[in-house]
């Protein structure tokens, strides 16, 4: 019952569920070292979705550029480290999906209040374009957009639940998508929230 959206595109359906309570204690963690916060775009605009990271790099962005940085600017100190609970779940959805010996080095961890939306973008600031992402699907549902090889294409839409991983890799791995902005409901394990953990191999 894996669904391959396309080659090298596989969601995992539920695949995260039943390791949900070491998963709210470590993002609890996490996120109390290393707080959400809105990121600024070069152009200027607020993010949406709120994020952090942990690892030994995390994605930020400010008016200088996108960048991965093994510092968190708000703190001045290291990322949280990677859980073990985290780094299991990433390694062992990525073999599911036939890429074994999946280790990331950085853990994009995206928080989708109500209204909060990723508009179609690519995942290329990773030298290593071979492994593959691992994408944790937590909380609030929401709506991915699936598109091409180019801005324009049309996009499909994916509905993604509470405990769905999705592993991108091979010819999806630059693919554009986004996510639709979330609507308003009341989950357990996040509120009023969607938690998303994005992992990826930055260094080769
Ligand atoms: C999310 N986050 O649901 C999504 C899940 C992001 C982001 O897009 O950049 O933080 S990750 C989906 C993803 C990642 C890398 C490649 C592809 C999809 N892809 O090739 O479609 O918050
Ligand atoms: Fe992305």
């Amino acid at each position: 019952e894996d669904e391959l959206l396309d080659p090298g595109a596989v969601v995992l359906r539920g695949f995260a569920s039943a390791r949900e309570a070491a998963l709210k204690d470590d993002v609890a963690r996490v996120t109390a070292a290393a707080p959400f916060r809105h990121l600024i775009t070069p152009g200027g605009f607020r993010m949406s979705v709120a994020m952090t990271n942990c690892g030994e790099l995390g994605w930020v962005s400010d008016r200088r550029g996108y960048r991965y940085d093994p510092v968190d600017p708000e703190s001045g100190a290291r990322w949280p480290a990677l859980p073990d609970s985290f780094l299991a779940l990433a390694r062992d959805a990525a073999a599911r999906a036939g890429y074994d010996g999946f280790v990331p080095d950085a853990c994009l961890i995206n928080r989708y209040a109500p209204g909060a939306r990723l508009s179609m973008h690519q995942d290329r600031d990773e030298k290593d374009l071979r492994a593959p992402i691992v994408s944790v699907s937590l909380g609030l549902p929401a709506v991915f957009l699936w598109g091409g090889d180019a801005r324009a294409d049309k996009a499909r839409r994916v509905a993604l639940h509470h405990g769905d991983v999705v592993v991108w890799g091979g010819p999806s791995r630059l693919r554009f998508h986004g996510v639709l902005a979330l609507k308003d409901g009341e989950h357990p394990f996040a509120g009023g929230h969607r938690i998303n953990l994005t992992f990826r191999k930055v260094r080769p």
